[in-house]
């Protein structure tokens, strides 16, 4: 870790193949921040256990998205890469920080409120608590920056308003962690339904497009991509929030302006639009495909990163718990 250097926490659920949403919200923005940022990207296991997970396959896509992280072009050397369950301070902190967060923030919060309603059967104190321990990840590496898609930003206030309140009782003891939202990435919308984000665990595979989808089924996907009985390539989110979502996805992936899409397509027909942003994306994920299909098959080096990490994490997240326990008034041991 570079000592003048500022620190990023993020971290994405193995809670399901991963999609171009969170490529565009979050991963992508891991790999461009790494050189400027000692950045620490959590695969974070203990979330996933908020919604009933099948274990076998909870494993296995955990090894999945350390390979992914890798294929993206995240260096294991340069960045901590891990786990969270190896990092026993995480369920420490949060522990701690849950005395200090009242029931009526974390019941204003939307994703609960998504997900209780979406879970019905299995509305858990952890689906409940869940951005308490969000709250300890982040705060636990003294993280100044945490790179996240628009729909993580309440949470990431929450942690905010926690770390403020500790700090204003027991004095400075956390970083106050700013957001990096993306300005086109922030916010994919599903394929079929624009009006909901994209989300990996929807069930209607057309809905998503997965890092891991093959070229001709991402092409598939964008060609039956809802629209609107216009024919205008315009970006307008109210009236036509499919033909906008396909902007907002083709200047993200191109690294454009929206207006740079609506004028490159001026007066062009939807039907060569989808085609165009169909074959962008996969031009896109392609080299990703290729290096994550050789990172997957080696278990052992997976292994050996996350061994290695999982101490580097360790060293400064037991620090911060020390710390923290002292200042609430344990007995050290
Ligand atoms: P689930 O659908 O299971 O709730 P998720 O994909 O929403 O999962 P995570 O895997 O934890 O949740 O998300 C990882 C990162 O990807 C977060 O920073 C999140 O904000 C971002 N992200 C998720 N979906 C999108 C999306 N549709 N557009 C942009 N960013 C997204
Ligand atoms: N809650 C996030 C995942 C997550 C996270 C974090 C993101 C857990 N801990 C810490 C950033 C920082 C989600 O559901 N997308």
């Amino acid at each position: 870790m570079t000592p003048d250097k500022k620190t990023i926490f993020s971290g994405v659920q193995p809670s399901g193949n991963l999609t171009l949403g969170n490529y565009l919200g979050a991963l992508r923005n891991f790999c461009r921040l790494q050189d400027e940022y000692n950045c620490y990207y959590c695969v974070v296991d203990m979330h996933t256990l908020t919604v009933r997970q099948n274990p076998e396959e909870l494993r296995e896509r955990s090894y999945a998205l350390l390979a992914l992280y890798l294929a993206c072009g995240l260096d294991p050397d340069k960045n901590v890469l891990f786990l969270q369950s190896h990092v026993h301070s995480h369920a420490e902190l949060s522990w701690v920080l849950g005395c200090y967060t009242y029931m009526g923030e974390l019941s204003r919060m939307t994703q609960f409120k998504d997900k209780s309603q979406r879970h019905a059967d299995n509305i858990n104190a952890g689906l409940f608590t869940y951005p308490v321990l969000m709250a300890a990840d982040i705060l636990l590496y003294k993280s100044d920056l945490v790179p996240i898609g628009a729909d993580q930003k309440q949470h990431l206030e929450l942690a905010r308003n926690i770390a403020e309140r500790f700090n204003a009782v027991y004095g400075d003891t956390f970083v106050v962690p700013e957001p990096f939202i993306p300005g086109n990435g922030a916010r994919i919308m599903s394929l079929q339904e624009p009006d909901k984000k994209m989300s990996k665990s929807d069930t209607n595979v057309n809905n998503f497009v997965l890092i891991t989808d093959p070229r001709d089924v991402i092409i598939k996907k964008f060609k039956k991509a809802v629209t609107d009985s216009g024919a205008e390539i315009r970006y307008d989110e109210n009236e036509k929030p499919g033909i906008s979502n396909l902007i907002n996805i083709y200047a993200s992936v191109k690294d454009v302006t929206r207006q740079d899409v609506e004028k490159e397509f001026e007066g062009g027909r939807y039907g060569d639009f989808k085609k165009a942003v169909g074959e962008s994306v996969a031009d896109t994920l392609a080299p990703i495909q290729e290096r994550y299909a050789e990172f997957i098959s080696d278990k052992t080096y997976l292994e050996s990163i996350l061994r290695r990490n999982a101490e580097k994490a360790s060293e400064k997240a037991e620090s911060t718990v020390r710390e923290v326990y002292e200042k609430v008034g344990f007995i050290l041991k």
